[in-house]
């Protein structure tokens, strides 16, 4: 008991705002404590244990918080602490009322902090954006979408509109949503993974021919080892370290590969083993810990490939078995020449330069994977979000490939995908580069003609906005204006458009940046009942490894002026294309019907409804598991870029010759208490801060050298080729246990510092892993007072006072 007194007090919503070192495991009391106090502070205890309870479970609703997949034998719980956050957040009982938009100008609501504005509660209404009042008034649906076909039907080009999705949207409203934008005539589809793992997407549909993953949850039974490379589960896939833990515990290896320590990846404390949170006992997680520095993890895969050569070749003199899968690579690919030539042509020392790592310690990361008889690639937004993200995922593919680690039992590839469904939304066809394959199929069974040409990802909208190429933004979901890099240039082309519609379940910031003329439709949240004609629906999503399943809401709709995502989407539809042969209305009656449709796009959603309707749902197959290579060439391809033309392009260069100030390589990322843009809380408690965000971390050694102390007040600039001035105020430096030269800070605060154009080169990911910046004193924000009280009420003071 004294140790759950000790943790309560730990955890305890502080009551001044403080850097602490956590101690604790990651997990455990800790976790439970954080869950309550969020039930409580959005008011949802009566319902909240009956919300829990449906989490995850066969006959509930599919968790909003992340993309994990769910245990086959799920027990009475089957969420972790951040899920219940989410869910908490989506079934608060507070309310964004008309009143609420009659008392509140948007030039005031402007000035909030984004944490009032979700904490408000849920929308209640459509809303339609006044200017003279400056206001947000009712409007009808139907009067709404008599608004968006009027502006949609008048531009020259339906190109000229640009049609968002958030990664929590289902796959029967993505399905027709991509249906209606195709038939409307443009593939501009700017997604959320246009910020996230679209260089997984793009750099694994060119190294194994499919941009999943290739594992499922039992591969984690088996497996001999897991390489984590950059990403947090602690935080955002909390439910993974459950899984982790048991590999841990039957003796598999857990590896590391992360600039940061997180608590999550070193000790774990499970909610649902009693027995170990009665003990207080916890399970080491990492059994090994490697910290490159930010962006270091392309040098750190080239070494280790280059030791694996060594080591071949020594096997090979020696009369032993080759360190590399030959008949496999044989078999199944091309290109492994090449690579190898371009790896004998690449000398240690500039490999080591840019690792961060000692030698030694590269050869034992390399020895570590040449020892595991199988082994589990996972990776988040350490890896993904780079100018040459695509290149690590292609040297993470080359590293399995020369191995033959691709569908081998307990082996094989395992991106960590972020929101719940994002995986599904692109599966749908949510997809500014379609496929022909993919529009051919649509034409054939709906009779329309889609276009051919591609369409805009995030960053090309944004510049089309701005430029005023695109003059209609449709969001379904998400919060654009701040999830996106270069926050001015992007809310001013949020600005320029004629029309910004929003469908969400929270007000946030991008409903406040609004266009010549605004929408805000309020939609269905995942844990609510969605009742239509032939009864009360269910839909379905893709986790991160591909499995379909069910979610159905339990709750009562909030308000009863909500609409389902479907309905909406079919409602626009038939508002804009007035003479589309789709039968918009009827495919709401009833979702069987959308996913039957689906299933005469898709091949492999064959009987779709019947398997799905299964308990659990099903698995879509990833070809490479069966040595089947959808690429180009019809076998996996090994793809090598040269070292110095990913650590010397135009932005590094320009970085290395700067002699202005000193530069860092800045990561921007999140804390516990948030879900990307929707801040739950101030607190990141695992890495020990409390009660603020304003937070940079950074190396003690970087401190002193800099002539800076700990708890100093610094204005972060970044520095970029096109010499545009963008610089953030007032982040308070927290010494830190991360390698030299490399820093951290929150998303979205840091937003502002992400040229738009630093981007990966394929998938146009903004590299928000790699900002190069440099430091200046600064001053702390005013009024900001430590000693003062910190109450997440008080928190929308702290936070503007700082902006
Ligand atoms: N609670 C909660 N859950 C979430 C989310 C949330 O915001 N809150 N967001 C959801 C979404 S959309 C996503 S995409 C995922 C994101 O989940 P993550 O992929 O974990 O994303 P980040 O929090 O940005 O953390 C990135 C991790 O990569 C490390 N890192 C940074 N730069 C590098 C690098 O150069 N190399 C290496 N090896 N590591 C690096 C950081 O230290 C950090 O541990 O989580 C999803 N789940
Ligand atoms: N600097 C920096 N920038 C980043 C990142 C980073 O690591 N660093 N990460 C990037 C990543 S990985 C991602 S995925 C993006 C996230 O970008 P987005 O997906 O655009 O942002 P979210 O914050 O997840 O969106 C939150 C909003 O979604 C709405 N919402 C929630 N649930 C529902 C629902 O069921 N239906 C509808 N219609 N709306 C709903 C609510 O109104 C809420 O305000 O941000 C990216 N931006
Ligand atoms: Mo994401």
């Amino acid at each position: 008991m004294e140790n759950v007194e000790d943790q309560k007090h730990n955890d305890d919503q502080p009551s001044y705002a403080r850097i602490e070192p956590y101690t604790h495991p990651a997990g455990g009391w800790g976790a439970l404590l954080s869950v309550a106090r969020n039930l409580k502070r959005q008011e949802v205890f009566k319902k909240g244990a009956i919300t829990l309870l449906n989490i995850n479970q066969p006959t509930g609703f599919d968790c909003p918080g992340c993309a994990w997949p769910e245990k086959k034998d799920a027990h009475a719980f089957n969420f972790c602490e951040n899920g219940a956050k989410a869910v908490a957040f989506e079934a608060t009982s507070k309310r964004v009322t008309p009143e609420f938009f009659a008392t509140h100008t948007v030039s005031w609501l402007s000035e909030q902090s984004d944490f009032f504005l979700e904490d408000s509660g849920r929308l209640t209404d459509p809303m339609r954006y006044d200017p003279v009042s400056d206001k947000y008034t009712p409007i009808s649906w139907d009067d709404a979408f008599k608004l968006i076909a009027k502006h949609l039907q008048a531009l020259d080009d339906p190109n000229q509109a640009a049609f968002y999705t958030s990664g929590r949207t289902s796959n029967e409203a993505a399905f027709l949503y991509q249906l209606f934008v195709r038939e409307y005539g443009t593939n501009n589809f700017p997604d959320c993974s246009n910020m996230c793992h679209e260089t997984t997407s793009v750099g694994l549909l060119d190294s194994i021919g499919l941009g999943k993953g290739t594992v499922t949850l039992d591969d984690f039974d088996i497996a001999d080892a897991i390489f984590s490379f950059g990403h947090n589960p602690g935080t955002n896939h909390p439910r993974m370290l459950g899984t982790l833990r048991e590999v841990s515990r039957c003796g598999g290896n857990i590896v590391a590969i992360n600039p940061l320590k997180e608590r999550g990846l070193e000790r774990f404390q499970d909610p649902q083993a009693p027995v170990e949170m009665m003990t207080n006992g916890s399970t080491p997680i990492s059994r090994y810990y490697f910290q490159p520095k930010v962006g270091g993890d392309y040098a750190l895969m080239f070494g280790m490939l280059k030791h694996l050569r060594e080591w071949d070749i020594q096997a090979l003199a020696a009369g032993k078995k080759s360190v590399f899968d030959r008949s496999f690579i044989e078999m199944n690919t091309v290109g492994f020449d090449a690579m190898i030539e371009e790896i004998d042509r690449t000398a240690w020392p500039d490999i080591h330069a840019h690792t961060g790592l000692s030698p030694e310690h590269l050869e034992s990361l390399a020895k570590l994977y040449l020892d595991a008889k199988t082994a589990i690639f996972c990776w988040g937004m350490g890896i993904t979000q780079h100018r040459h993200g695509t290149a690590n995922v292609h040297m993470l593919a080359n590293l399995m490939l020369a191995r033959g680690h691709i569908g081998r039992p307990g082996a094989g590839l395992a991106p960590i995908r972020g929101h719940s469904n994002v995986q599904g939304d692109r599966t749908m066809g949510i997809n500014e580069l379609p496929s022909a394959k993919l529009l051919d199929n649509i034409d054939r069974v709906f009779g329309i003609k889609s276009p051919r040409h591609h369409g805009f990802g995030v960053v090309d909208t944004i510049k089309a906005m701005y430029e005023g190429n695109v003059k209609v933004f449709i969001g379904l979901g998400g919060n654009f204006a701040v999830a996106t890099p270069d926050t001015p240039y992007t809310q001013e082309g949020l600005r320029r458009c004629n029309l910004t519609v929003h469908i969400a379940t929270k007000l946030n910031r991008s409903h406040l940046v609004c266009g010549k003329e605004a929408l805000i439709l309020p939609c269905l949240g995942r844990t609510e009942i969605d009742k239509q004609l032939h009864g009360v629906q269910a839909v379905s999503v893709e986790d991160s490894m591909s499995n379909v399943h069910l979610s159905a809401g339990r709750n009562e709709p909030i308000s009863n002026d909500l609409l389902s995502e479907p309905d909406i989407v079919a409602r626009m539809a038939t508002a804009v294309l007035p003479n589309s042969d789709i039968k918009w209305k009827w495919y709401v009656e009833s979702y069987d019907r959308i996913r039957d449709s689906i299933e005469q796009v898709f091949d492999e959603f064959h009987d779709f409804n019947a398997r799905v309707y299964q308990p659990g749902g099903f698995h879509l197959e990833h070809p490479a598991n069966q040595h089947v290579w959808n690429t180009p060439v019809g076998k996996a391809q090994f793809l090598i870029t040269p070292l110095a033309e990913v650590y010397t392009d135009k932005e590094n260069k320009y970085a290395e010759q700067y002699t202005g100030a000193k530069v860092y390589t800045l990561m921007t990322t999140r804390s516990h208490d948030q879900y990307n843009t929707t801040l739950y809380g101030l607190d990141d408690r695992y890495r020990g801060v409390f009660g603020q965000r304003r937070v940079l971390f950074m190396n003690a050694e970087d401190i002193a050298a800099a002539g800076f102390v700990a708890d100093q007040w610094v204005d972060i600039e970044s520095i970029y080729s096109d010499g545009v001035k963008r610089i953030v105020h007032s982040f308070r430096i927290v010494p830190y246990n991360i390698p030299r030269g490399s820093l951290a800070a929150y998303y979205p605060e840091t937003n502002p510092l992400v040229a738009l154009s630093s981007h990966d080169k394929y998938a146009k990911i903004p590299a928000s892993k790699s900002v190069p910046v440099i430091l200046h004193a600064g001053q702390a924000p005013e009024h900001f007072n430590l000693a003062e009280a910190v109450d997440p009420e008080d928190a929308n003071q702290i936070v503007n006072r700082a902006g």
